[in-house]
């Protein structure tokens, strides 16, 4: 699915977050060391090799809602923009973490001219934040993030699944088409 919003291309498709070759920044879902862990953050981590993980520990610990920018390394994108979502359930209210992980993400593009950015779909694995809530949240986000921006050209969602793939394209169409 590819929609355009206000100049800028909105999409989403099914795959690794790792093997975005034609992005310039990826996003992590990350814990607060900026750690290599499980999911997400341990396939940017595995991908990227042991130079991220040596950059990424000066900047950490981060806070829920905060972002930080690093170098690919290994990656093929030049950029890891690295997103602590919140703990369902622990880290209230989840929305404002959430919406700030986008926000935040999205901020650190602009400042540094990134012409295309790649999300996960950040706490809905094991920070167990429910799919559909999550993805109402990101969308909302970007379509009130969308107008300011001047760099940012390109929004992938990259999802892992085809379940995941369908609901992140139901919600997209229905926020964005309002
Ligand atoms: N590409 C795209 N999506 C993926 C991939 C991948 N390679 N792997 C998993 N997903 P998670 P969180 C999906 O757990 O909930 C880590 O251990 C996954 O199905 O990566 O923010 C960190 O170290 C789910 O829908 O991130 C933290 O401690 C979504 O990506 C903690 O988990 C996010 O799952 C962060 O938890």
């Amino acid at each position: 699915m590819k929609v355009m919003f206000s100049g800028v291309s909105v999409e989403c498709i099914s795959g690794d977050i790792a093997a975005q070759a034609d992005i310039t920044a990826v996003v992590n879902a990350a814990n607060a060391q900026l750690r290599p862990g499980g999911g997400v953050a341990g396939a940017i981590h595995r991908a990227a090799g042991p130079g991220l993980e040596e950059e990424s520990r000066t900047l950490a610990p981060i806070k829920p809602g905060e972002a930080v920018i690093t170098g690919g390394h290994n990656l093929p994108n030049r950029y890891v923009i690295h997103c602590l979502g919140p703990v369902y359930g622990a880290d209230r209210p989840e929305e404002k973490f959430l919406s700030d992980c986008y926000r935040n993400a999205l901020k650190l593009a602009e400042e540094h001219g990134i012409d295309s950015i790649a999300f996960p779909s950040i706490s809905t694995g094991a920070f167990g934040y429910p799919m559909k809530a999550a993805a109402e949240v990101a969308f909302h986000t970007i379509k009130e993030a969308i107008t300011s921006l001047r760099k940012v050209k390109l929004i992938r969602f990259v999802l892992y699944g085809k379940d995941a793939l369908v609901l992140h394209e139901e919600v997209a169409s229905k926020i964005l088409s309002d």
